[in-house]
């Protein structure tokens, strides 16, 4: 059984809110958000993190970017703003080793990150 979390979650073996979703990304609410609005935004295909984009082909990461864009636009967060962060590594503090992306919204965010 994969053990990776976020590759369970993108096949349905773990439960979710799913915001939207395609056939190679999934955008999901955040278990812990640290914004009002906090979703996740992972790659079908388990990449361990932004470190290691280049192994998605150059679709993959074209359509990522489109993806990020359309899931906070369904989240409602385009008209008020967005942030968009990823992490790689412990300085991070990464905690999931799948590539994802925070979107973070709903609030003014703080100007410390
Ligand atoms: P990071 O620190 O960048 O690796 O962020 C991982 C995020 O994933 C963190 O904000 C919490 C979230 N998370 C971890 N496990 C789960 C889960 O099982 N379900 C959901 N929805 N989010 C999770």
């Amino acid at each position: 059984m994969n053990d990776c979390i976020f590759c369970r979650i993108a096949e349905g073996e773990l439960p979710a809110q799913i915001v939207f979703q395609d056939d190679d990304f999934v955008a999901f609410r955040d278990i812990a958000p640290k914004a009002p609005v906090h979703l996740v935004v992972i790659p079908r295909r388990h990449v361990a993190s932004f470190a290691d984009v280049a192994e998605l082909s150059a679709d993959e990461r074209a359509r990522m970017a489109v993806f990020l864009a359309e899931a906070a636009d369904r989240a409602g967060l385009t008209s008020t703003g967005y942030r968009v962060v990823t992490n790689h590594g412990a300085n991070s503090r990464q905690s999931v080793f799948h590539l994802h992306w925070h979107i973070l919204g709903g609030a003014l965010l703080s100007d410390s990150m």
